[in-house]
């Protein structure tokens, strides 16, 4: 803790810190700025957003009620926010080439029910990729509204290659008749090519959605294939691979914009995170220019060199590959008694943070489970590049080898550190909000 007493956490408008105000949130905030900072993050999902995004996030726009949408509000007062949220939608429209954006789901959960109230009535058949073959809750699982609205068929991967198996998906489509086919996925380290998709909608008449959470940023910066123009409808989070602030989007034809705007509001939410609206225009900015372009092909280069290490060291990739910003490990491979849920913990301890996983066919429950799912673009982001991964293929190894040696953890652990002062996510030396320099009186007090 003593060597982030520099940071300010939380810097307001007027210059202070929330420590001033509120020294026990900021401690908490500082210590979470710390554990990001100086541990690796590699859980799939998440990735270090810009200074200008956290800006935007702690905008006065907080304060703002503005139920509707651009132009046709129920409360006064929206000529700015108007306006932000009409950039935004702009800026997602040019930057995925969609002709209609809605950047209000406050969650891509919410954003994927919108979809689905948009297209569907409840009882509707969906055919989407089950939860333990790599799909999300919110593609049709039991335990979700989604499951308990809709009636939910589900494909998976072939069990030899395990990638999706698109001849399931097309017989499937053929006997159920489903009105939706969900392409898209959050734990499959491969491509998902949406045109195999469009074909087998096209074929039984239905509608395509693909979910695009995971690779959002790699299609915005080239180097996946764009779902826009063959799905009628792409949900994504922003705060994946897109860099953005935690938040859902939807893309669509025009024709379909009515339906998706008045799912999301009125249908699903009230007043939209305008704060988070405009972090999300920031957010598709970034993603526009040159630099993000580069940013996502050093995310693939960084996968792939970090899954071929780890193979190297014993680990079984799930597929055999990887082809996006993640990979899945099958920790028996290595260690045939090693379950996901004790290799987090030991990697965790020694500062490594990722989530256990099932891996397809897995014989441990989700709370064990046999696999890592492990991820490349927030560490990206922070600038590491094919040396950092071989060196955290080894310190993943030597855990993993070791996983309750708590001599081998705290050596671990203090590699890690070094490792991670050298790519500090965040600026240490400017003002900036929300991380930037020596304004927290109090908490260096
Ligand atoms: N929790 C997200 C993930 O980690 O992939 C999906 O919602």
């Amino acid at each position: 803790m003593e060597e982030m007493g520099h940071y300010n956490v939380g810097f307001g408008l007027d210059g202070k810190g929330v420590g001033e105000s509120d020294p026990e949130v900021a401690e908490l905030l500082k210590r979470e700025l710390d554990r990001q900072s100086s541990t690796l993050q590699l859980i799939a999902s998440e990735n270090f957003t810009s200074p200008a995004v956290l800006a935007a996030m702690g905008s006065v726009l907080t304060n703002k009620y503005a139920e509707g949408y651009p132009r046709r509000r129920y409360y006064g007062g929206n000529t700015v926010v108007d306006e932000i949220e009409e950039l935004a939608r702009q800026r997602a429209c040019a930057l995925f080439g969609a002709e209609h954006a809605n950047v209000q789901p406050h969650s891509g959960a919410n954003a994927n029910l919108a979809a689905y109230m948009a297209l569907l009535e409840p009882g509707d058949t969906v055919l989407a990729m089950r939860l333990d073959q790599g799909g999300h809750l919110t593609h049709g699982s039991p335990v979700s509204i989604t499951g308990k609205t809709y009636r939910f068929v589900s494909y998976g991967v072939n069990p030899i290659t395990e990638m999706i198996d698109l001849d399931q998906v097309a017989d499937l489509a053929r006997a159920e008749h489903p009105k939706l086919i969900v392409a898209g996925a959050t734990s499959y380290p491969r491509v998902i090519d949406p045109r195999p998709f469009r074909e087998i909608a096209d074929e039984v008449g239905a509608f395509l959605m693909f979910d695009a959470a995971h690779p959002a940023g790699l299609i915005a910066g080239g180097v996946h294939p764009n779902p826009v123009g063959l799905a009628d409808v792409v949900t994504f989070t922003t705060h994946k691979t897109l860099r953005g602030p935690r938040g859902g989007a939807i893309l669509c034809r025009a024709e379909l914009a009515k339906a998706v705007d008045s799912a999301v509001f009125p249908g699903l939410q009230g007043g939209p995170l305008e704060h988070v609206i405009a972090a999300k225009a920031v957010a598709f900015g970034e993603a526009s220019k040159p630099d993000f372009r580069e940013y996502a092909r050093q995310v693939l280069v960084n996968t792939s060199y970090l899954a071929q290490s780890l193979a190297e060291e014993g680990f079984r990739l799930v597929s055999g590959g990887t082809e996006n910003h993640l990979m899945l490990l099958d920790l028996r491979s290595f260690n045939a008694d090693l379950t996901g849920k004790q290799a987090q913990e030991a990697l965790d301890l020694a500062g490594i943070t990722c989530n256990r996983n099932q891996i397809p066919g897995d014989p441990r429950s989700p709370f064990v489970t046999s696999g890592l799912r492990i991820g490349t673009a927030a560490e990206t982001t922070a600038g590491m590049k094919e040396t950092e991964m071989a060196q955290i293929a080894r310190v993943i190894s030597r855990v993993l080898a070791h996983p309750e040696d708590r001599d081998v953890l705290l050596e671990v652990r203090e590699e890690v550190k070094q490792l991670c002062a050298k790519f500090p996510p965040y600026p240490t030396d400017s003002p900036l909000p929300g991380i930037g320099q020596a304004v927290s009186k109090s908490l260096e007090d």
